[in-house]
């Protein structure tokens, strides 16, 4: 028993927050499966939380298949709805929804020779029908002038010899582009009420120069982005636009030219098409997690001498997960190990009344407590002060250093 033990206090001190949420189960991804129709699979990413208040989180949305297009809603929030992997700013509980459209193998073509296979007949244009002379190679040197052909090159010298957009000797529709004629093609098809549908193109520039630049419209009203056209003769380049219907039951779809240069501008069509879309969707749910990390409950060694070791172990309740584990000493000691974990060793090489702190991490809270240590020195030995000899039989006083509680006897009787 030494000196220091008898004044020593055992202090636990805490600070920070009690731990009084509920555990929070984490958000369980199968219950979120994704969304499978018309060859597409939508996905709008596993459910998951934010940290109470709120804060901005990646949304995490995939689309396989032949989407042709996507986009989330709402889109307040985000900072771009028509991306499959937007920052969404939360505020509250919301959930977001990732709706994708698609080609249904299924639905029919509406638009009607829409490969020219059946020739100059289906549609209308602003432009002039020539037909091919045998031996004539100038029929579409003026500008306004269209043909339905197999080879650019049977109307005019300075148009390439392409293929059609699927070969095999198909026809396509070859335009000679003008300043002020707009519609090159316009075909009116049925179309269901508040619908989705696809329309989409082929083009391929039969003259570098000037090469077309083309946009859909439906209705009079211009949809989807403007293509231009690959400068490389031959080369055959899809466009497309997708259109709700509204409460439209007829569509005009038109090709509309938007390239008003006279020289150049020349170009060939094909595989024109209009399909309904199908729609797949998929939801994620985010939620608010208000969750409190738990004051670290530290145990361990209080009471210990210079130049020993104390290991020191953290208990949490199950949850919420601690994810870090930071460790302080005071100067005189050193942690030999577990910095990280829930458990360290500290070697106390000087003495001190201190404690030992332990900050921790949880997914939304931190929270930390210190543990009391007391380390002492190490005492000399007890200086027995008295005569150096005693003859068998004699008494003598020893005087004792007053906290001396025992000494051994080796053939002495203590008397008092
Ligand atoms: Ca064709
Ligand atoms: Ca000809
Ligand atoms: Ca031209």
């Amino acid at each position: 028993m030494l000196e220091w033990m008898t004044s020593g206090l055992f202090v636990l001190i805490c600070c920070g927050i009690q731990w009084t949420s509920q555990p929070i189960s984490p958000p369980d991804p199968t219950n979120n499966p994704p969304a499978s129709a018309c060859n597409l699979i939508v996905d709008a990413g596993p459910d998951t939380n934010v940290c109470a208040p709120g804060g901005t989180i990646g949304l995490m949305g995939s689309v396989t298949g032949n989407a042709i297009y996507y986009y989330w809603t709402p889109a307040s929030g985000l900072n771009n709805a028509f991306i499959l992997n937007p920052t969404a700013n939360v505020t509250g509980p919301v959930t977001y929804t990732l709706r994708a459209y698609g080609v249904d193998p299924n639905n029919p073509q509406l638009v009607v020779n829409g490969n020219f296979s059946g020739g100059n007949t289906g549609f209308n244009s602003d432009y002039n029908y020539v037909v091919d002379l045998p031996n004539v190679q100038n029929e579409m040197v003026p500008e306004g002038t269209y043909a339905v052909i197999p080879n650019p090159n049977l109307v005019h010298t300075g148009f390439s010899a392409c293929n059609d957009h699927t070969g095999g000797g198909g026809n396509m529709m070859v335009i000679n582009g003008a300043a002020n004629l707009q519609d090159i093609w316009c075909q009116t098809v049925a179309v269901s009420p508040n619908s989705y549908y696809n329309v989409s193109a082929w083009v391929a520039s039969v003259n570098p120069s000037s090469p077309a630049q083309l946009q859909f419209s439906i209705n009079n009203v211009p949809i989807g982005s403007i293509i231009n056209a690959v400068p490389s003769p031959c080369t055959w380049t899809p466009f497309n636009a997708v259109w709700n219907s509204g409460s439209s039951t007829t569509a005009t779809i038109c090709i509309l030219n938007l390239n008003t240069a006279q020289g150049g501008n020349d170009f060939a069509l094909d595989d024109i098409s209009m399909v309904g879309l199908c729609v797949v969707e998929d939801e994620v749910e985010i939620t608010l997690v208000n969750e409190q990390a738990p004051v670290p409950d530290i145990d361990g060694p209080t009471f210990l001498c210079e130049g020993e070791t104390g290991t020191y172990t953290a208990s949490f309740p199950p949850d919420p997960e601690i994810l870090s584990f930071d460790w302080s000493v005071p100067s005189g000691a050193i942690i030999t190990s577990g910095q990280g974990t829930p458990e360290v060793t500290v070697l106390w090489q000087d003495a001190q009344e201190d404690e030992i702190c332990l900050d921790i991490e949880t997914r939304c809270d931190e929270n930390s407590a210190c543990f009391d240590v007391v380390v002492g020195t190490v005492p000399a030995l007890p200086l027995i002060s008295g005569p150096s000899t005693l003859c068998p039989g004699k008494q003598q006083h020893f005087i004792l250093q007053s906290w001396i509680r025992m000494i051994r006897l080796n053939g002495l009787s203590l008397l008092r």
